[in-house]
């Protein structure tokens, strides 16, 4: 069978192209600045056997010229923020003005093309002036104005004084509409936000740089792609035939719209290797504790709400994974983590010796370099007034006096050197006559010695 990729670069899973499988869930995607149009385009590379976008995608953007990159969005869905073709300079309020002064369009659109999705994911990349200050405001006009439940993609800058800044400033206030539920004339209750996912692109870079996942990509489209297959992957999973399931309304009730932070983890499990019952339910079980490369350092114990957990089994080895195997896996969750809801579920591939485990979790807190988001950008800028304190400066002290009368300039008439009717020889074309200040008889640098 023919390998799916995405944009011909990243391998998705083989399950994807099996029969029956197709994307259980129908998401939406607008990707908003820079970075998160590039993220947006990832998951518009992703195609159905037809070659058609399997998702629905647009992006917004201010700078038009970052827009040419883009592969795969249509161009017809691709808005730009009219009156700020230049850019916003890094600065999120003007960001959020641009949006809001463009957003009577673009909403109309995003209506006329997404309003059947289960849920549409707003991603941006946060600490630049567009991305990071039009998010929030999407996220409330889609919520208030559309009813569909939305999540946030978003990515957290390296350490920079600016775009650390930025990017706390819009976390607090997207964070905050976590909690935020309200409730409509008819007292049905909403959230304001579903959930939240987050890529940290100092960690993205650390490991990316250390050992490269797929070769020849660079560690902004390393990350996109990731993102992308594992939300499409996990969308898929859903609508593939099992014995013990977690279909769509599973993962999307219980996981993704659970007013939190969603954590991914993947793990490959070689079954020639893992060959008894209890290694391979420890191997399974301890898939989410691996390192989740999107974002690091969650605190499970005290954060964890839920989790939906699904083992791809070779069909050859599916009889490993039965309903006992499965009681044992449940068991040994409900010991360690006696309160998080579990979803577990199984599914069967093509492949011959791996098992595939995935595991989405809903997170009642941020992964550490979120939290430290306000020390850092407040560190950034004390370190920065510190140098600017201490740095060395122009100060060369003051003139020394001269004695010899012979070396002071003799007062000169003054002049002005653009004026047009000066004594020097002319250009032939009009232009302004060229005369080297330090030719002979030039009345600049006069030498009076
Ligand atoms: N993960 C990831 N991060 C990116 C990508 N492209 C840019 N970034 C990061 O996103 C942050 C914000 O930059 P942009 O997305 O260019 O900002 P913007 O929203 O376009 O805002 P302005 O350019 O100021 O108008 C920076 O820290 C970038 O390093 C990407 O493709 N993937
Ligand atoms: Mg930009």
């Amino acid at each position: 069978m023919e390998e799916l990729t995405i944009d011909n670069v990243w391998p998705l899973e083989g399950f994807i192209s099996q029969k029956n499988a197709k994307a259980g869930i129908k998401y939406g995607f607008i990707g908003l600045g820079q970075g998160g149009s590039k993220i947006a385009d990832a998951f518009a590379g992703i195609l159905d056997k037809n070659g058609n976008s399997v998702y629905k995608v647009m992006i917004v953007n201010s700078n038009l010229g970052d827009m040419t990159k883009i592969k795969n969005v249509p161009k017809r869905y691709q808005f730009p923020l009219k009156g700020y073709e230049r850019g916003v300079g890094k600065d999120p309020e003007v960001g959020r003005q641009a949006f809001i002064e463009n957003g009577e369009v673009i909403f109309d659109e995003i209506q006329n093309l997404m309003s059947d999705s289960d849920i549409i994911f707003v991603i941006n990349s946060m600490g630049g002036g567009t991305g990071t200050g039009a998010v929030n405001v999407l996220v409330e006009a889609i919520t208030e104005g559309l009813h569909i439940p939305v999540s946030v993609i978003t990515t957290l800058p390296r350490p920079n004084e600016v775009e650390s800044l930025n990017a706390y400033n819009a976390m607090t206030e997207l964070v905050a509409k976590l909690g935020d539920i309200r409730s409509d004339d008819e007292y049905h209750e909403y959230r304001m936000l579903e959930s939240l996912v987050v890529l940290d692109n100092d960690l993205i870079v650390r490991e990316h740089s250390e050992a490269p996942e797929v070769p020849g990509l660079t560690w902004d489209f390393y990350s996109n792609y990731k993102v992308a297959a594992i939300l499409h992957e996990w969308s898929v999973l859903t609508s593939l035939e099992s014995h013990f399931t977690v279909d769509a309304a599973d993962l999307l009730n219980h996981v993704i719209r659970q007013g939190a932070l969603i954590t991914f983890a993947k793990k490959k499990i070689n079954l020639d290797e893992v060959t008894t019952k209890d290694d391979l339910v420890s191997e399974i079980i301890s898939t989410f504790k691996g390192k989740n490369v999107l974002a690091n350092g969650f605190d499970y114990e005290k954060d964890m709400r839920s989790m939906a957990l699904v083992v791809v089994m070779p069909k050859s080895h599916e009889s490993r994974l039965n309903q006992d195997t499965l009681e044992d896996i449940r068991t040994r969750m409900f010991d360690e983590y006696p309160h998080v809801n579990f979803y577990p579920g199984s599914a069967t591939s093509n492949s011959k010796r791996h098992a595939i485990v995935y595991t989405m979790a809903s997170m009642g807190g941020l992964p550490e370099r979120a939290k430290n988001l306000r020390k850092e950008a407040e560190e950034l800028k004390k370190m920065r007034e510190e140098r600017e304190r201490n740095a060395s400066g122009f100060s060369m002290g003051e003139k020394i006096s001269t004695t010899s009368g012979s070396r002071v300039r003799p007062a000169a008439p003054a002049r002005n050197p653009f004026a047009q009717s000066r004594t020097e020889s002319t250009g032939n074309d009009g232009s302004l006559p060229k005369k080297n200040p330090f030719a002979k008889g030039s009345s600049l640098f006069k030498n009076t010695r």
